[in-house]
Parts: structure tokens; sequence; C-alpha cells
């Protein structure tokens, strides 16, 4: 699967390579002239050569960043509550990309039972659209126990605070992190030292529990706060 999982990206790459054009296939529905778009065709994508051609991952290729999704108990504010994390923890680690440049994040889905994906909050992935983490929409949601490599090219002029986070369901409130693209040179003021503080919604009740409606909650007694 996770074979499948690659394989998609690349042909999605495909389809974003400058000069590729339809294959031809006379007589296949949709196929308006079996051919390649007119000349006069409007001419999109990025300039010829600055991505390359589709690039397969194996064994041997080596991401810039790992995140891995797990489910587990965390302890908040006196409770315990059942929660989809990022690296153990919510929120996740910060996650640093340079501007202009393309950064590879491998995305463990270690959950057992639930899909994933990551959502790179604010950034507008033009340049990598199968990599937006929205599931159903851009890419297939990363199934248990398999992996996806997200491709993420912040432009020259996306420098700024971010957040990534799951865009499965509830996980998007504590499977989330900060996400900073670092300037593009020189910052324009001298400082000592940078902090970073994400706020997030705090819920007592579980992702399933606030998914199904709160009245499961009432009916059937479930899931009362664990007061430590
Ligand atoms: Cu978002």
């Amino acid at each position: 699967m996770q074979t499948v999982l690659l394989l998609v990206s690349s042909a999605l790459s495909a389809l974003a390579q400058p000069g590729w054009t339809a294959p031809s296939h006379p007589g296949t529905p949709g196929s308006q002239s079996g051919g390649p778009p007119p000349s006069s065709h409007p001419s999109w994508g990025p300039p010829p050569g600055e991505y390359g051609p589709p690039q397969t991952h194996n064994s041997s290729f080596t991401p810039d960043h790992v995140l891995r999704v797990t489910y587990a108990n965390v302890s908040m504010g006196c409770e315990s509550r059942a929660s989809v994390l990022v690296n153990g923890s919510t929120p996740g680690p910060e996650l640093r990309l340079e501007p202009g440049k393309t950064s590879w994040v491998r995305v463990y889905n270690d959950m057992t039972q639930y899909n994933t994906t990551i959502h790179w909050h604010g950034l507008s992935q033009r340049t990598a659209q199968f990599s937006d983490g929205t599931p159903s929409a851009s890419q297939w949601p990363i199934p248990p126990i398999h992996f996806f490599d997200y491709e993420v090219h912040p432009e020259l002029n996306d420098s700024g605070t971010y957040f990534y986070h799951s865009h499965v369901g509830f996980q998007a409130v504590s499977a989330t992190g900060p996400l900073i693209i670092e300037d593009n040179g020189p910052p324009p003021y001298a400082y000592d030292e940078e902090r970073i503080i994400q706020f997030t919604d705090y819920f007592n009740k579980t992702d399933t529990t606030i998914e199904k409606g709160s009245w499961l909650h009432h009916s059937l007694g479930l899931e009362k706060p664990t007061l430590c």
C-alpha cells in the first residue's frame, strides 16, 4: 500500500510537469480530439526544468522531517483524554522550512484504528497539490500503519508563521503543531530569542464522541473525564 500511495503521488506529479500533454486515446469517453491541446492553449505550471522529472522514493530516500501520528492518553488540565498526537505530544513539534525550497515531510500513521492526513494550514501548495492533506479532495487519507511523503514547497514570499494539522475529523484540534517558513534573507529586526506559542481549544470528550454528537455522551454516560 505504501507503493500505491507513492505511485499516486508520482502520477499526480507527472500531471504537473511542464509540457505534459494528455495521451491520445481515440474513442475514449471524454476525449474530444484524441490529440494534444491546440498550440493556443494558455501555458501553465512551473517554468521548464525547475522541478525535474517525477520521482519515486525507494528505501534509500531520507525525508527532511518525520512526523509520527499516534493515538494515546494525554493529561491536560487535570484530565486525561485519548487524543491523536504528533510525535507523542499536542501540540506536536515545530517544523521550520526554507522558502523557495522543496522539503519532504514523511508522515507515519502509527494508529491502528484511524486514517489521518497532515494539512499545511495557510500554504497554497500550488506546486504540489497532491500534498495538501485534504482527504478525498487532494489525496486519499493515510491508512493505519502506512506513511505518506509530503512535498512542501513554500514560495519565497511565504515567510511567516503557520501551523500544520490533521484534516481527518476532529483530529484537527489535537494533531497539530507550529509551521514556520523561515525568513527569505536576514531578518529586518535584531532580537535575542524566539518563542513559539500555539493556542488551541481543549475538549474533554474524545474525537469520536464529538463527531457523533453530544446526545451519545449523555445517553450512554460515556467518557467521563478522569480527574488527577
Ligand atoms: Cu487547516
